[in-house]
């Protein structure tokens, strides 16, 4: 069974050469004041305003338009506490024992250690899951492609949005991370696949002093 796709044409306004470069450059340092935070104010941000940004980060390109994802918005405190309490017991594990000397090590700089006072202290936690596939309303499987291409694609603009609207936010991995789909009571076919408390920074919220890499160190051009 196929359905055939329908176009319609596609006309955005042209930018002129300069006008290109100077919207790239001012989004460059927009989004280059981004940074990732781990100290969360627990001032309260409105549900429309995560509702906006979830619904740009699934306009993100996914394989076939199958758009694989689910975004969990959590505020409750009490399952808040309960996903706290659950990440805290496996990345105690990872900090004592799971993780490499050299892992560690990479990781000294940033401060971090097993505990994860922002899950709670965050306004909203968004569980981002991937979907394996799909269950149609009677039950059976429809494939999707792409998936881990697709649901980082719409991590990636739901990471830009959340700063669009002077949030912040940490790409969060507790691992394993398959608690999630317990205490969240999401079906087999979602996967966890990465964890974002959303708020104001702390109004004392400091972050690590760290350069970018160069363009000549990320990039060639042939
Ligand atoms: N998931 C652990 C360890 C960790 C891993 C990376 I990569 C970081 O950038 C920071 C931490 C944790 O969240 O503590």
């Amino acid at each position: 069974m196929s359905t055939k796709k329908q176009f319609k044409p596609y006309v955005p306004s042209r930018l002129s050469a300069d006008d290109s470069l100077a919207a790239a450059r001012a989004f460059e340092d927009f989004m280059d004041q981004r940074r990732s935070v781990r100290e969360f104010s627990s001032a309260p941000v409105e549900r429309s305003v995560i509702e906006s940004i979830i619904r740009t980060a699934s306009s993100a390109p996914s394989g076939a338009h199958k758009q694989p994802w689910t975004f969990c918005a959590v505020s409750s405190q009490e399952v808040k506490s309960k996903i706290r309490k659950a990440a805290e017991k496996e990345e105690y594990e990872n900090y004592h024992g799971r993780m490499s000397e050299e892992w560690l090590e990479d990781l000294s700089a940033f401060g971090t250690d097993w505990h994860k006072p922002f899950l709670e202290e965050a306004p909203w936690i968004i569980v981002l899951f991937k979907k394996a596939y799909d269950l149609s309303p009677d039950g059976t499987k429809t494939k999707n492609y792409y998936v881990n291409e697709s649901v980082g694609i719409a991590a990636g603009f739901f990471i830009s949005a959340i700063h669009k609207a002077g949030l912040v936010t940490l790409t969060h991995t507790p691992s394993p991370m398959n608690f999630l789909q317990k205490v969240l009571g999401r079906p087999a076919n979602e996967r966890p696949y990465l964890l974002l408390p959303v708020g104001y920074p702390a109004v004392d919220a400091e972050v690590p002093v760290l350069d970018r890499k160069k363009l000549e160190d990320i990039s060639v051009f042939y």
